[in-house]
């Protein structure tokens, strides 16, 4: 059976692979062996499986040390990801030292391989275990990593710890992201120099040389901080599960989390099969259909919002519901007495929180409330009555989460049972007595500081998923969006999840203190935008994306018009869910279209083409296939602050470009396409169309996909010279389907159309049939030789 389901067997052990890779094992050595089996690169040489004991042992024990018994299984197998073959290697020691295995899981149809580890004590006494690194590449010599080319060639790109971790790409010549404990980062930051990168879960390395590249990213985050090092300078790689110094009993065993390793192709593939594989080990919770919609207190109000404040906008929306058809309209931050007394409210809201629920409600709208549910002030009655429910410091102080609010903030122990308890009812209390039927549940990072807990036997991660959990009894099957929140951790428990920095009013944090280190992570829109590029592959695979608010008001801002209408394109591109943060009762009609045109939101995902170029993505690009036909709405995006040309590469053949926001027709082009004069931090929503050669749309100015919702047929029917429309209505009521005649054709007046529609050629020699929509509308266009 054994030699069966190997691949082959060298001389020195086992050998697994599929058409993609190839799994080698060293027995003698203790090592393996992973490559790309058509290209070899990339090449990870002489791998071991580490892990780090603390007392009474305080040892390295790994898989390549002298003195061990090694040994190979290979079993069939099949699980959520396909079937395959499971390989165990084991490495028995001497007496009085602990047992270690690996598994590698080869499957039939993936070009990814499955790394997990386990401890067992075996030695008869308890171990302390400090962590457990799956996978250690050769630290020096050939066998070091290879991706093809000079160090200097690679990009890495790096997910953060949470919400507001800044997420990019970034090259062997830049320092690490600066990511702050204990808000942005597990771990206070050690300075490390340039090319040396710690990433939260998942890191993609990419060789712009050769081509290729490698993803090393955990599909399991259910138990340890996990990280993925990596290290340019000297071309190592590991991929690491932090045990907290945990006790393993004798006769226990402790496995690692599961690590994937995908060695093939395109870097947005490799992150979508990831985004794949790790929804499916946690049982993510995807809502189906149109991403969520909503209106939130905070961008507008912040601090100050009243009860006031936000039944004005209640009533609004109630009032132009056909224009703002939106889900929810959620309360956030400002309503509660302190942080952490989220019963008592605060006397701007006097009516208290049962009756707004049931005014929003009433007004015909799903509602939302803000809380910060695993946090204590210093200055609050949670804490002064449960001194003894937060995380403690080894001193015995309290550990501080964070300090906002102007006040210490500190974080819940959740690896007790009784704050559990408290959680679930308070969520109980929000849903079932007060009638909210969304949470945003925000700093929820603060469960996961480090610290001490009362049950030295729960990690932080379990800590942070056992208060999630408790979150989700106490609110049933209602929608919980994360914020602040741990990434992979929280996939399962959450149904929305804020994958960026705060939006602003402003395009730039503004007093910044010199040097000041997370300016990417403070709220601005910029640092909102990157991540809502950077972190496409999590929506829907993980969650719903939330790119956080829309702002598109022209008072109380900052904010240029082409800056709100970059805002608009990346939410709108993303299909995340789609916020609204103004007082919409003061929105001239103008910036109204802008929410309108973002409605509902698309079912598909734009991605960042360019995510493993330097800097921000430029390029967002849906692709949209229709049975009549397929189409691109490229989002160009100008970071710089000045204004700037761009340029995108075309698929093959020729097109008709128009951009939506200059509502300019670029013409058919082929091969690329330079975009002039973009302004500092504008951009144009390209709608990039197959040229027929025979009349055709080439937009619709009803929603940001330009046809993607309204447009449900379009054919040129050639021996009748007709071109026939059929649309539905969408939110923006006016607008106008553009199209293209090739050159001795011209247009009759319309024979079919809805009352008060209007044909006129436009100087570009687009002809725009400009109309209301309200009901599904058939259009015909007839035309005549010229
Ligand atoms: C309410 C807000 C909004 C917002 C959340 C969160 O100091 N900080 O690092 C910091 C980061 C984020 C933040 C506030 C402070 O915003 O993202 O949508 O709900 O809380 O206070």
């Amino acid at each position: 059976m054994k030699d069966e389901l190997l691949s082959g067997r060298s001389r020195r052990g086992p050998v697994v692979g599929n058409r993609y890779l190839e799994v080698r094992c060293d027995l003698p050595a203790g090592t393996f062996s992973i490559a790309n089996r058509a290209t070899g690169l990339p090449s990870l040489a002489r791998c071991s499986s580490v892990v780090e004991l603390g007392e009474p042992l305080s040892l390295t024990l790994s898989t390549a040390d002298a003195g061990f018994r090694r040994d190979f299984d290979v079993e069939q197998m099949r699980d959520e990801h396909g079937s395959g073959r499971l390989l165990t290697l084991s490495a028995v020691p001497a007496a009085g030292h602990p047992e270690l295995r690996l598994f590698v899981t080869v499957y039939d149809e993936h070009p990814f391989v499955l790394l997990q580890s386990e401890l067992s004590n075996t030695t008869g006494r308890p171990l302390s275990v400090g962590s457990l690194a799956v996978l250690r590449t050769a630290s020096s010599g050939r066998a070091r990593l290879r991706m093809g080319s000079r160090a200097s060639r690679w990009r890495f790109y790096r997910q953060g710890w949470q919400s507001w971790s800044p997420v990019r790409s970034l090259s062997a010549r830049e320092e690490d992201l600066f990511a702050v404990a204990t808000v942005l980062g597990p771990y206070p930051p050690t300075q490390q120099g340039p090319g040396r990168f710690a990433a939260e879960e998942l890191g993609l390395l990419h060789d712009a040389g050769s081509g290729a590249s490698l993803l090393a990213g955990f599909i399991t985050v259910r138990d340890r901080v996990s990280q993925v090092r990596l290290d340019t300078t000297e071309r190592t790689l590991e991929a690491w599960c932090d045990a907290e110094g945990m006790e393993l009993p004798p006769g226990e065993r402790l496995r690692s989390e599961k690590l994937m390793l995908d060695l093939e192709g395109l870097p947005l593939d490799a992150l979508e099969r990831y985004g794949d594989a790790l929804g499916r080990e946690m049982g993510a919770r995807v809502p189906a259909g149109q991403a969520t919609t909503g209106w939130c207190s905070w961008y507008r109000y912040f601090l100050g919002v009243t009860e006031e404040d936000f039944l004005k906008n209640l009533r609004f929306l109630a009032q132009h519901r056909e224009e703002f058809p939106l889900d929810y309209v959620q309360l956030d931050d400002g309503y509660q007495a302190d942080i952490g007394d989220w019963t008592s409210w605060n006397e701007k809201f006097p009516h208290g929180p049962a009756w707004l629920a049931r005014q929003i409600r009433d007004a015909g709208f799903k509602s939302g409330l803000w809380l910060a549910p695993f946090m204590a002030s210093s200055t609050s009655a949670l804490y002064r009555d449960h001194p003894d429910w937060v995380v403690r410091r080894r001193d015995g102080r309290p550990a501080l989460a964070m300090r906002n609010w102007e006040k210490d903030c500190y974080g819940l122990d959740c690896s007790r049972p009784e704050v559990l308890r408290w959680i679930e009812d308070l969520f109980r209390r929000v849903t079932e007595d007060w009638g909210f039927d969304y949470v945003k549940v925000d700093f929820v990072f603060a469960a996961a500081i480090q610290g001490v807990r009362s049950d030295p036997q729960v990690t932080r991660v379990q800590a942070y998923r056992r208060g999630l959990e408790a979150i989700r009894r106490g609110v049933g099957e209602r929608f919980v969006l994360g914020c602040g929140a741990l990434m992979g951790p929280s996939v399962g428990l959450v149904d929305g999840m804020r994958i960026g920095p705060d939006v602003a009013p402003t395009w730039r944090y503004p007093d910044a203190p010199p040097g000041l280190r997370f300016l990417d992570s403070m709220p601005a829109a910029e640092n909102s935008l990157r991540n809502t590029l950077t972190r496409f592959w999590t929506h829907r695979r993980l969650w719903l994306n939330d790119p956080d608010c829309l702002l598109v008001r022209d008072e109380a801002t900052a904010l240029t018009l082409d800056e709100v209408r970059t805002l608009a394109a990346a939410i709108g591109l993303s299909g995340g869910m789609m916020l609204s943060s103004d007082d919409l009762t003061a929105l001239p009609a103008d910036r109204r279209e802008l929410i309108s045109l973002l409605l509902p939101p698309f079912e598909e995902t734009a991605r960042p083409l360019d995510l493993l170029g330097g800097g921000t993505p430029r390029l967002f690009e849906l692709s949209i296939g229709r049975p009549f036909g397929n189409w691109w709405v490229v989002g160009l995006f100008n970071w710089r602050d000045r204004r700037a040309s761009l340029s995108c590469a075309l698929p093959p053949g020729r097109h008709h470009v128009y951009d939506l926001w200059s509502d300019r027709y670029l013409g058919v082009r082929e091969g690329s396409l330079t975009v002039d004069g973009l302004p500092a931090h504008g951009s144009a929503v390209l709608a990039v169309r197959p040229d027929t050669g025979m009349p055709q749309v080439v937009s619709s100015t009803f929603h940001i996909t330009q046809g993607g919702i309204e447009i449900e047929d379009a054919h040129y029917d050639d021996r009748r010279r007709r071109l026939e429309l059929s649309l539905r209505p969408v939110v923006k009521k006016e607008g106008s389907a553009l199209i293209h005649v090739p050159p001795g054709l011209r247009e009759r007046p319309l024979t079919e159309g809805p009352p008060g529609a209007s044909l006129r050629r436009r100087p570009d020699g687009l002809l725009a049939v400009r109309l209301a929509l309200r009901r599904p509308t058939r259009l015909v266009v007839q035309f005549e030789p010229a």
